[in-house]
């Protein structure tokens, strides 16, 4: 079947089409001209089925979207919902190196990526899918895989950032990866 990924963030794209390759789904980017709408709500959950019903509609297909982000600690859970804006920042380096400066000579490191993705139809029906994954910042990036806070981000029981592994590696553990193995088991046999 055809399913609209809808997300302007070709990371995700990335790693939403290789989670999902055995389905057999002809997954298609969003055409030239469709926007994302904008993003309103104040969870994750809202935020996610903002989008994906948005483009459903808009485009009367199937549409797949996720909504995720890093929860800090030391931060009382912040940047959260709000990880693509951190400090109004454009980039994800100057997102990264704002993070770091935020938590320059704190010693709880404790963090972690939390993912919803939502497959939304075009007559209104929605699935919702959830993972998280917990791990530890360190004081400076490492690795060029990945997007995001991805260079300072290491796993639980890892030793390597989420940007020093390859797609495979990264789904197999990240937040993503755990939602989008619930919709791929959903939806097999
Ligand atoms: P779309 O809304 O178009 O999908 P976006 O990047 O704005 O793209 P979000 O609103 O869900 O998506 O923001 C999520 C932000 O959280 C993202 O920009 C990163 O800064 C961070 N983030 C989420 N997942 C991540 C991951 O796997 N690795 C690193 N950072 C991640």
């Amino acid at each position: 079947k055809r399913v609209v990924v809808a997300t302007s963030n070709p990371g995700k794209v990335r790693e939403i089409a290789e989670a999902l390759s055995g389905l057999g789904w002809q997954l298609e980017s969003l055409p030239a001209g469709i926007d994302m709408p904008e993003e309103t709500g104040s969870s994750y959950e809202e935020n996610a089925s903002l989008k994906a019903c948005t483009i459903a509609t808009r485009l009367s297909l199937p549409a797949l979207a996720d909504d995720s982000g890093l929860e800090v600690d030391a931060l009382d859970g912040q940047p959260g919902v709000y990880s693509a804006r951190f400090g109004n920042l454009d980039t994800d380096n100057e997102r990264n190196a704002h993070l770091l400066d935020k938590l320059r000579g704190q010693g709880n490191r404790r963090a972690r990526f939390r993912s919803v993705v939502i497959l939304a139809y075009p007559d209104g029906d929605i699935e919702c899918y959830e993972g998280e994954v917990a791990g530890n910042l360190l004081e400076g990036p490492r690795g060029q895989g990945g997007f995001g806070y991805d260079p300072l981000f290491v796993p639980e029981g890892e030793d390597r950032t989420l940007a020093e592994m390859s797609v495979e590696e990264k789904r197999a553990i990240s937040h993503r990866g755990v939602a989008l193995k619930k919709l791929l088991e959903a939806h097999s046999g």
